[in-house]
């Protein structure tokens, strides 16, 4: 089974990646690794952090001579801001005159409920592995499960519908999706350039009121095949796998799969997408859909549309000008504590929201093609492709 985590904090040495269950022969790519996290790091609205970080995955298991050998791959991302945090947050005891306490929590982080939960007299723990920080290792791992599945011709990628009341105005082809990545100014990753310009003008305003904004990304999948995923057990429905990753990231507050949201206020004979067979022989099959309202998902299966998961990102939860807080050393009333931050993250969550993507549908392809080596899960991989495309 495909499994991966992370450790490590914001303020820390380093992040910590670590991923197995990857069959043997997979070629890496560290320079589109690389770029990967170079993307994670962009867009209109970050803070002075990201001027500091310039993050690479430093590999240090699992991969040789290019390719993924069936062991765990294990790698390091170094946070350049540790060499100013090292007598702060030191392994050792260190001075306790230097510790930098986040003395009353912010309302919407997992401050208060996280010092109450570990017994801790202020939040600076809590901040550290809380902060979104995190997610630079899991597009770290999302980016290897992305070479897996580019193997096989399965292509992930994000863009941003939403920042504010700033929406994304006309439909959009795959293929302008998939463009964005190769951007060399992300902005508010975007592909209509007058939405962009309206997306901005909300982050303009939030940057000159202190304030802070979200949004909507949507990660979509482009050529899955039909059949990954399973109705038969709850908890193995891609639909409920997809939406756990994309809901753990820091600041989702909501998923929605296809047109899940407004489908509940509309007509069934409107939402369904009607099935025909005329395919021009180009998809995985002759089936084919007028329209992909389901999001390429029907009872927890992918359908062989493309699978479209969209999350909803609340502003971030430090703000310049805070709100009221409660001081964790006096009770008394006081403003919430304010750290340089970022204003808006909503592309860059899309691009971690990749990597949970990436990952998840990986898994489930791992899972029902098998095989130790890429070229055994290939031949596997095929010979279904084969069989449906005969169906
Ligand atoms: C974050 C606070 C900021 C962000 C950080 C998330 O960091 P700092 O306190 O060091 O300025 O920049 O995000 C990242 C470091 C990142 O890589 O995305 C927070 O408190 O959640």
């Amino acid at each position: 089974m495909l499994r991966f985590s992370t450790a490590g904090e914001s303020h820390g040495e380093s992040l910590v990646a670590l991923v197995s269950g990857l069959p043997a022969g997979v070629p890496v790519d560290q320079t589109f690794l690389d770029h990967e996290l170079w993307r994670r790091q962009q867009g209109y609205g970050r803070g002075g952090r990201m001027r500091i970080e310039k993050d690479t995955a430093h590999i240090l298991s699992g991969v040789r001579h290019g390719k993924t050998i069936g062991s765990p791959i294990a790698m390091t991302l170094a946070n350049r801001d540790w060499k100013n945090w090292e007598e702060i947050l030191p392994v050792e005891s260190g001075d306790p005159e230097k510790h930098k306490a986040v003395a009353s929590p912010r309302p919407g982080h997992a401050d208060l409920a996280g010092a109450l939960k570990y017994n801790f007299p202020d939040a600076r723990y809590i901040l550290e592995r809380a902060s979104a920080r995190e997610s630079a290792a899991r597009v770290a791992c999302g980016a290897i499960a992305k070479m897996l599945l580019r193997s096989l011709g399965i292509e992930v990628a994000s863009h941003v519908t939403c920042v504010g009341t700033a929406e994304l105005s006309r439909e959009v082809t795959f293929a302008e999706i998939a463009a964005l990545a190769q951007r060399e100014e992300v902005l508010l990753a975007c592909v209509d350039p007058e939405s962009e310009a309206r997306m901005k003008a909300e982050v303009d305003i939030a940057l000159r009121t202190g304030d802070t904004i979200g949004g909507v990304f949507e990660v979509v999948v482009h050529s899955l095949p039909p059949g990954v995923g399973t109705h038969v057990n709850w908890d193995e429905r891609l639909d409920g796998l997809l939406a756990q990753a994309v809901m753990s990231l820091q600041a989702v507050k909501a998923v929605e799969l296809g047109r899940g949201v407004t489908a509940a206020r509309t007509a069934g004979s409107k939402v369904h997408d009607a099935i025909a067979y005329e395919g021009t022989g180009e998809g995985f099959t002759k089936f084919s859909r007028e329209a992909n309202n389901a999001g390429g998902l029907e009872g927890g299966i992918s359908n062989g549309e493309d699978l479209v998961v969209r999350g909803y990102l609340k502003p971030i939860s430090t703000l310049r000008r805070p709100l009221a807080s409660v001081s964790f050393e006096t009770r008394e009333v006081t403003k919430a504590a304010y750290e340089r931050s970022d204003v808006c993250v909503v592309p860059a969550a899309g691009v971690a929201a990749e990597a949970m993507v990436a990952l998840t549908v990986a898994r489930c392809v791992i899972e029902k093609f098998g095989g130790d080596s890429l070229h055994e899960l290939e031949r596997n991989y095929k010979g279904y492709c084969e069989q449906i495309k005969s169906f």
